[in-house]
């Protein structure tokens, strides 16, 4: 590959005649094609809640949820902008939703979850089950599931919404569907999925027709209170602090099949090990203050932030306070495909 390509006039005039055939030399592109180490255009990059939360609001002003569909601000990567990814892979963006609206039930083939940043009260509803979302939930809607979202509460809801989108369009797999009425009649009632499949239990007999979690709904407060049981046994990763991964009870896989999501909490004064993975990862601030080297930049973050990381991109994590990190990322599909590497310590 590092032989150097020739370039004759012979060549050249080979070159000009092979696109009516549909044909193109692999010699003049195999060196970017196939790559020693990752090469993105992804980069690290922050959106600092306290700068993006006016424009949010403003949004609010200008279109209703209902008008909107969704009413999101896409979290745009800046070594891609127009492409509505966050990394290569990945779609993310934050979504408002006022008291008394209502987001209307459609579905489609892309996966999604949801990180609730600010707000309580507000609902979404998976496929006839509602579920209450407050700051810090990790909520998943399904591929292929009808879902809605509503505010019934008397504040504003803003939760982190991040797909699958860039990954289902490679695959040219894109499905969607709306429903032909607002709401999709409810048919469960509220807890029903957490108390019968993520109480450690599960009904005889029950065999889970799809790879996502029956769970839709992963409520901080119980995120947090194994975390800082955990804490008590001061089993800290040099490069992760404690980090739980969020998973299907009924497989043991992760809770998403496209995307794993996971909870850290880093503990104050914590200076953590270089890191590096093949799966960039979308990170939330849950709790607490930070700051963090992504590469050769300085991330400094706090509660409500997001930033992410590119592929193969060296992170350390300097937490000022207690902080509990929720991420996601592609590493399922990279594990399944055989693809995913990390890295610890540095070269
Ligand atoms: C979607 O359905 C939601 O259901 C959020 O809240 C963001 C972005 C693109 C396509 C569908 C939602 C979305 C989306």
């Amino acid at each position: 590959m590092s032989q150097l390509v020739p370039d004759t006039p012979e060549l050249s005039e080979f070159y000009k005649r092979l696109p009516d055939y549909s044909l193109a030399p692999l010699w003049t592109v195999l060196s970017s094609l196939i790559t020693p180490v990752p090469v993105s255009r992804c980069q690290p990059a922050h959106w600092d809640y306290k700068k993006v939360r006016p424009l949010i609001l403003e949004s609010g002003s200008l279109i209703t949820a209902k008008q909107a569909e969704r009413r999101v601000l896409i979290l745009e990567n800046p070594g891609m902008p127009g492409e509505s990814k966050i990394t290569d892979s990945l779609y993310a963006g934050l979504q408002l939703i006022l008291p008394g609206e209502v987001a209307p039930a459609h579905r489609h083939s892309q996966s999604a979850l949801r990180f609730i940043v600010e707000g309580s009260g507000a609902y979404t509803a998976v496929d006839g089950e509602k579920t209450i979302m407050e700051e810090g939930d990790f909520v998943i809607t399904p591929s292929w599931t009808w879902h809605d979202h509503g505010n019934d509460s008397t504040e504003p809801m803003v939760w982190l919404d991040g797909l699958d989108i860039p990954l289902v369009s490679m695959l040219d797999a894109s499905f969607f569907e709306k429903y032909p009425d607002d709401l999709f009649p409810q048919s469960r009632p509220v807890g029903d999925a957490l108390a019968r499949y993520g109480s450690g239990l599960l009904p005889v007999g029950y065999e889970h027709a799809r790879p996502t979690s029956p769970v839709f709904n992963y409520p901080f407060a119980k995120t947090r209170k194994a975390l800082e049981q955990m804490k008590l046994a001061d089993e800290w990763d040099p490069c992760h602090g404690l980090k739980s991964r969020f998973v299907n009870p009924v497989t043991g896989d992760y809770a998403m099949p496209t995307m794993a999501t996971h909870m850290q909490l880093l503990p104050k004064g914590f200076e953590s090990e270089t890191y590096r993975s093949t799966d960039a990862t979308v990170f939330s601030v849950a709790e607490g203050s930070g700051k963090s080297t992504v590469g050769d930049q300085i991330i400094e973050w706090q509660r409500r932030d997001t930033f992410v990381v590119p592929s193969w991109t060296e992170i350390r994590h300097f937490p000022a306070t207690e902080s509990y990190l929720f991420s996601f990322s592609n590493r399922p599909v990279q594990e399944k495909l055989g693809l995913w590497r990390e890295k610890r310590g540095e070269d």
